[in-house]
């Protein structure tokens, strides 16, 4: 985890000259803040390995379990039928993504038949890439036309940071009656962000 914070100690003779410098200084911070915004690796690698798992049992209605939704690019796709997952009768499904319809994604041509006692158990995956859009799922054993659904794929943001960071900048020093510091002060600023860091 990077944990920076930026913490900037300095001294300053005339008042006047120091306050100009602050300017300046919060500028510098300012840069440092947006160039800390944007992708984040370790968060852009965490997406390729989402799986995404559909799991069926005896039903011939439904799928036992599904994902609803998925992040653009790669995915492992998980569709387990087994007994592990309930099925008692040997009964095979499948796990096809639609191909023609226009009103959805057609570009991941998906067709998993899977029953307890196949050579993996019931248990398959496959590695796809995922676009932006709706994938319509079914099974398509005679009979099974209920077991369908839709899983949206939204864009991968690549865990961009919107989040500013929390910046701060104190005076420390000697004032006068009228509030106004006199002779040398110091000036601290400081940021911190939860989120990526800063760099
Ligand atoms: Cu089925």
């Amino acid at each position: 985890m990077r944990h920076p914070s930026l913490l900037a100690r300095k001294r300053y003779g005339p008042t006047r000259w120091w306050v100009a410098l602050l300017g300046s200084f919060l500028m510098v911070l300012g840069l440092a803040s947006t160039a800390a915004y944007g992708r984040d690796d370790d968060r852009a690698t965490a997406a390729a390995d989402q799986v995404l798992t559909w799991t069926a049992g005896d039903p011939i209605d439904h799928y036992l379990s599904a994902p609803r939704t998925a992040v653009a690019g790669p995915a492992t796709i998980v569709f387990e039928n087994s007994a592990a997952t309930g099925n008692t009768t040997g009964m095979p499904h499948t796990l096809t993504f639609g191909v023609s319809d226009v009103e959805f994604n057609n570009d991941v041509p998906l067709n998993i038949l899977a029953n307890p006692s196949d050579s993996e158990g019931g248990k398959h995956s496959v590695e796809v890439t995922l676009t932006p859009g709706r994938y319509f799922y079914h099974c398509t054993i005679p009979g099974h036309g209920s077991m369908q659904g839709i899983l949206t794929v939204t864009e991968d943001s690549g865990g961009e940071d919107t989040t500013a960071p929390e910046t701060s900048a104190t005076v420390d020093g000697d004032k006068n009656a009228g509030g106004a510091y006199i002779g040398q002060a110091t000036v601290t600023v400081a940021a911190t962000d939860a989120g990526s860091g800063v760099d």
